[in-house]
């Protein structure tokens, strides 16, 4: 049974993603539309405009056509948001890379897409020459320029005839950023054009803009979803002002939100712990702050209220903690928590340990996993999501894509909830794979396929065992070792951290003398969470 939104229905520009979030610049051409947090330097909403069309005439004067791959791999600047629509201009496909990958992961992914370029900064050009050494592209472009390389002045600069691309949004992709989704490697998730519009017009009848008076901190990373469609695309379409942070800092954090006057922000757990306990909260003054919303993993609700009483101080009215959810392959908002006076008509407040109501234009389903039918009302299910922000389906890859999005449209989240008599979802459970440390993505197949690269592991296994002190989930392997071998845990540890980025480290090892699996080869996670 499809559980309808409680909001009514939006409708849904039919247009490419640059036009729509675009849509409004010549109207505030003058306001900031792009802050950076440390330098100050300032894009306007005019300029953006501008400079976008400048880098899709540059990009087809190189040669990119509609449906080329272009990767960018980056730190969050004020420079992203040209590039980001400058490609979707062109009509080409951005895949954004995580600034934190190695080269070989970098690899991975420029293969897997088929990118022709890769667009970087010059901090990043070690790794990204070392990664195309393998994954080969027509060109590496350096936003703030490298010897050898095109920069971003020498394409904004050119004379290259405007460009004038047929976009259909509903079926063109606009972006291919990876997840390993419910299960196995990371896959390239197809957004159209269609997607990312939707997802920004469904929230917007959840909030209370001020409008030409929003200032959003863009400290989450826009080669995440997240990042890219609600600090970026959000942000720039609903006329605010995106003030950029390269990485999470936290006195550079507190010290922006209070030098700038920042309105909102959208972060992930960790930042609300720093938020509730850290010290050097109390030296700022951070009045300017009307939410924060968190999202990317479970959020203790005595922590959003510890976060909200320590905020409201002074003559400020304080913040309004609340969630939101999300996953890549919902463009990514499914759910998200209404600023007080937007809610359904005769709800309340809503509870901070929930991520809110569905979006206007979804229908959820709950389904119990052990039979296969809806959920009695008040039972935790699997979650399904139906709506315009589904992902068309991962890169050439039918069959992860059947085992995911079903024929009638339902996206299974893998992800287990529930939803109380008045439309709010809370997330109780994950029975996927997948883990999340810090919010980013750790896909166990991955950590496998690189551990049993060692010629001293035999087999190996990983899941997610909770830390009960900071409440994050761990990546813990099982190893069993190669005969003769004498492998110690730490090696182990060192041997993946060569080549798998910060936040997919092996945080914990045990020697076993064999993986649990079924009869068909599937690792028994199961066995093993219990065994933890
Ligand atoms: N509670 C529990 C949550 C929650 C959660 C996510 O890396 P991905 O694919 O994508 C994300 C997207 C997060 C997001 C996007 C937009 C938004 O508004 C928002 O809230 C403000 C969050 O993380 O990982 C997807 C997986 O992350 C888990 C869940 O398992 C999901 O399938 N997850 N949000 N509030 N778990």
């Amino acid at each position: 049974m499809a559980l309808a939104s409680r909001f009514p229905d939006v409708e849904i520009p039919e247009l490419s993603v640059p036009q729509f979030v675009l849509a409004g610049a010549a109207e505030r051409a003058d306001r900031p539309a792009l802050v950076d947090g440390l330098s100050g330097e300032t894009i306007t909403h005019g300029e953006l405009a501008f400079y976008v069309e400048r880098m899709a005439a540059a990009l087809a004067a190189r040669g990119v056509v509609k449906g080329d791959v272009v990767a960018v791999f980056s730190p969050n600047t004020i420079w992203y948001p040209v590039v980001f629509h400058g490609i979707a201009a062109a009509g080409a496909v951005i895949s954004p890379i995580n600034a934190l990958y190695t080269p070989e992961e970098i690899a991975f992914q420029l293969k897997d897409s088929g990118a022709k370029l890769l667009v970087t900064v010059s901090p990043f050009l070690d790794r990204a020459l070392a990664a195309v050494q393998s994954a080969p592209v027509d060109e590496v472009i350096v936003m703030d320029g490298a010897e050898g390389h095109a920069s971003l002045r020498d394409l904004l600069t050119s004379d290259a005839p405007a460009v004038q691309v047929d976009i259909d949004p509903a079926e063109d992709l606009v972006t291919l950023p990876y997840s390993s989704g419910t299960t196995g490697l990371p896959k390239g998730v197809m957004l159209t054009h269609r997607n990312l519009v939707a997802n920004v017009a469904q929230c917007r009848p959840l909030f209370d803009l001020h409008e030409g008076d929003e200032r959003v901190i863009a400290v989450l990373p826009f080669f995440h979803i997240y990042g890219l469609t609600v600090l970026m695309n959000q942000g720039l379409a609903w006329g605010c002002s995106v003030v950029t942070l390269p990485r999470f800092d936290l006195e550079q954090f507190l010290r922006t939100i209070q030098d700038q006057r920042v309105t909102r922000a959208y972060v992930a757990p960790p930042i609300l712990v720093a938020l509730a306990k850290h010290p050097l909260v109390d030296s700022f003054d951070l009045s300017s702050l009307r939410t924060i919303t968190s999202g990317a993993a479970p959020l203790d609700e005595s922590l959003a209220h510890a976060v909200e009483t320590r905020l409201r101080r002074g003559a400020s009215d304080g913040v309004a903690v609340s969630q939101g959810y999300g996953m890549t392959e919902l463009s990514p908002v499914s759910h998200t928590t209404p600023e007080a006076g937007h809610e359904p008509a005769g709800a309340g407040p809503t509870p901070k340990g929930t991520v809110g109501y569905a979006l206007p234009n979804t229908e959820c389903r709950l389904i119990d996993p052990a039979t296969g039918e809806d959920a009695a009302p008040g039972e935790r299910g699997e979650l399904w999501v139906r709506g315009p922000q589904v992902m068309k389906g991962y890169l050439n890859n039918a069959q992860a894509t059947a085992e995911t999005l079903d024929a009638e449209g339902w996206l299974h989240t893998g992800d287990v909830a529930v939803v109380d008599d008045e439309g709010r979802y809370t997330v109780v459970d994950r029975v996927k794979e997948l883990i999340k440390y810090k919010g980013y993505q750790v896909a166990p197949a991955e950590l496998e396929a690189v551990l049993l690269g060692n010629p001293e592991i035999a087999d190996a296994a990983v899941i997610g065992v909770q830390d009960a002190e900071s409440g994050e989930e761990l990546p813990k392997a099982f190893v069993v070792r190669a005969p003769g071998s004498q492998i110690t845990a730490e090696a182990v540890q060192a041997y993946a951290a060569e080549r798998l980025a910060p936040h997919k480290k092996i945080r914990l090892v045990e020697f076993i003398e064999q993986v649990p699996k079924s009869m068909a080869g599937k690792i028994l996670r199961k066995d093993l969470k219990n065994r933890a």
